[in-house]
């Protein structure tokens, strides 16, 4: 029985090269047969392996020496990437952040790997755009507390983007991104830092060949790609840009790529990625997979919590300083043997879900008002992100047709409520408000236990002009301690009117009359509660009529 990739694959199988620190010392670029590559001290051929965080503003847990020493050990991984968001609740409105990076970069040392410090440029696209402008001083910061460690190597974008205020997919959205790097590259330099310095490209780091012809002026910069092969197949556009580069002697460095599609979910696609790999690794260039999250996505590394399905592996996993392969994603297991080079064997997994093994009702087309009369869930489904993927069914709720599933949440609770919880979405819908000032709906409940704590119900749109995420301000709150003292339909369940105000929108984001609306997304996440049973949702509408009866929200 001899490993499939020996025959197609032969890069895949071996690690020779991957090389730890404490052995290859300070990083290098070297000339080889026209092109540059990485090297190590000695001036020969090394290539990185290894993992990136997700987003340390969500999964700060990932930083601690046990997860560190299981990478670097079990893993063997010689680099691990720590990615700063500055956006999306990252170090602009949360700069503690910062000191996950350090504390991270410490713990890299310490276990004997390089540590690439992302400062993760995603929303808005133009690095030099006003929420980055704590850029200069974030690395200066960094290397001042590290001064020259080879251990470092600084990623000062690591997606440059079309999102508005963006940067163009052409010469001139390059020369934005040099314009925003080479000041910083010339203070590291100044300061006396030799480290590797790696710049990401326009349209999401899928442009290294823009160096070709107007490179960044220092031979210690590489240029990255990204990519993730549900999406960016071998032969198609990113690898292409990729190889050009490469063969005209560009130094790449593979930052970021994953097995899922570019969404982060979806898939995952490994026979692409031994493609990616087979020529990655052939050709000595470096690479980092992302991510180190139990969050329930695909490109995650570890098992997510499912209600009813599996549990949420730990991120700090205690100190045997091992994770069992079972408590690795699909993803997760893939990564870890192709970081090891060895053959990728998977374990029998009896825990698998997919919808079709289900049985839900009809999905039906999207339509507003949802009554859910015709008996079809009228688009409604699953988000890809939910903690409950179970069946979704038209059943009956005071008397009319109403979607409805069951739920049971996690008895150890998540830092992320939203991870656990029921997410609906109605895809598609492409839809506006008009002159509607609310979203309202008829929520049931029909608990087999509910003792304590609260649920929280929260609304998004997917606005394409608006980042795809505009969130209702208020979330709608139901303690479970008082229950028992509502009144209840005569079919026993717990009926709540809920309405959300349209004017009310997270981070000043303004919903017009006419702003396109692409999907509607409805959260039920639980605040410490216990509850397991039934919910049931029903006529789903905009409008300017609220209910008499009295709710309350919650900021
Ligand atoms: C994704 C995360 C996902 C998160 C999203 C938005 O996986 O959980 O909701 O960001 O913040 C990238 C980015 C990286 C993305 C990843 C997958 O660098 O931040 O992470 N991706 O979408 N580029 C291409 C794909």
């Amino acid at each position: 029985n001899t490993a499939y990739e020996k025959d197609k694959y032969p890069h895949l199988i071996g690690n020779s090269l991957v090389k730890k620190p404490s052995v290859a010392g300070r990083l290098q670029i070297i000339k080889q047969n026209g092109r540059r590559i990485l090297a190590d001290q000695n001036g020969e051929p090394i290539q990185l392996r290894g993992m990136s965080t997700h987003g340390l503003q969500w999964f700060p847990q990932i930083i601690n020496n046990n997860a560190f020493a299981a990478l670097a050990n079990d893993w063997g991984c010689n680099v691990i990437r720590l990615a700063m968001y500055i956006g999306e609740g990252g170090y602009a409105t949360n700069p503690q952040v910062k000191d996950k990076v350090i504390e991270g970069i410490k713990l890299a040392i310490q276990n004997d790997m390089y540590v690439i410090v992302d400062w993760h440029v995603l929303n808005p696209g133009d690095p030099n755009a006003e929420i980055y402008k704590g850029a200069k001083d974030f690395f200066k910061e960094i290397a001042q507390k590290f001064p020259n460690d080879f251990h470092i190597i600084y990623e000062l974008c690591n997606e440059p983007n079309p999102t508005d205020p963006g940067v163009t997919n052409d010469e001139a959205g390059w020369k934005k991104v040099k314009a925003y790097a080479e000041p910083i590259i010339k203070m590291l330099r100044q300061m006396g830092n030799e480290n590797i310095i790696i710049i990401g490209s326009p349209n999401w780091s899928q442009r290294p060949d823009f160096a070709i012809k107007d490179p960044i002026a220092d031979d210690k910069v590489m240029y990255s790609v990204h990519f993730y092969t549900g999406t960016h197949k071998v032969d198609g556009y990113v690898f292409e840009n990729m190889k050009m580069a490469i063969e005209a002697g560009v130094p790449v460095f593979v930052t970021e790529w994953g097995t899922s599609e570019a969404s982060g979910d979806g898939g995952p696609y490994l026979d692409e990625a031994d493609k990616w790999l087979e020529y990655l690794n052939a050709n000595n260039i470096s690479w980092v997979n992302w991510s180190l999250t139990n969050k329930n996505e695909t490109s995650g590394a570890f098992v997510p919590y499912i209600s009813g399905v599996s549990q949420a592996t730990d991120l700090d996993l205690g100190s045997d300083q091992k994770w069992d392969i079972s408590e690795l994603s699909i993803s997760g297991e893939y990564v870890r043997s192709r970081i090891k080079g060895i053959p990728y064997q998977p374990i029998e997994r009896t825990l698998k879900i997919s919808q079709d093994q289900v049985a839900c009702a009809p999905i039906g087309q999207p339509i507003l008002p949802s009554d859910f009369e015709d008996g079809t869930r009228q688009g409604w489904d699953w988000d890809g992100p939910s903690g409950v993927k179970g069946a979704l069914t038209i059943e009956e709720a005071n008397g009319s047709n109403a979607l409805s599933w069951e739920v049971e949440y996690p008895e150890k609770k998540l830092q992320d409520g939203w991870a656990s919880a029921p997410r609906l979405i109605l895809r598609n819908i492409n839809t506006t408000r008009g002159d509607c000032k609310y979203l309202c709906f008829d929520f049931y409940l029909k608990p087999k236990q509910a003792t304590k704590g609260e649920l929280a119900i929260f609304l998004a749109f997917a606005p394409p002009s608006l980042n795809y995420w505009a969130q209702a301000e208020d979330s709608f709150n139901i303690d479970l301690t008082n229950l028992s003292t509502l009144k209840k339909t005569p079919d026993d369940l717990y009926s709540f009117k809920i309405s959300f105000d349209l004017d009310k929108i997270k981070e000043g984001k303004i919903i017009g009359p006419d702003t396109h609306l692409r999907d509607i997304i409805i959260v039920v996440a639980d605040v410490n509660s216990d509850f397991k049973g039934r919910m049931y949702l029903d006529n789903v509408r905009f409008t300017n009529m609220l209910f008499l009866e009295h709710h309350h929200h919650h900021h």
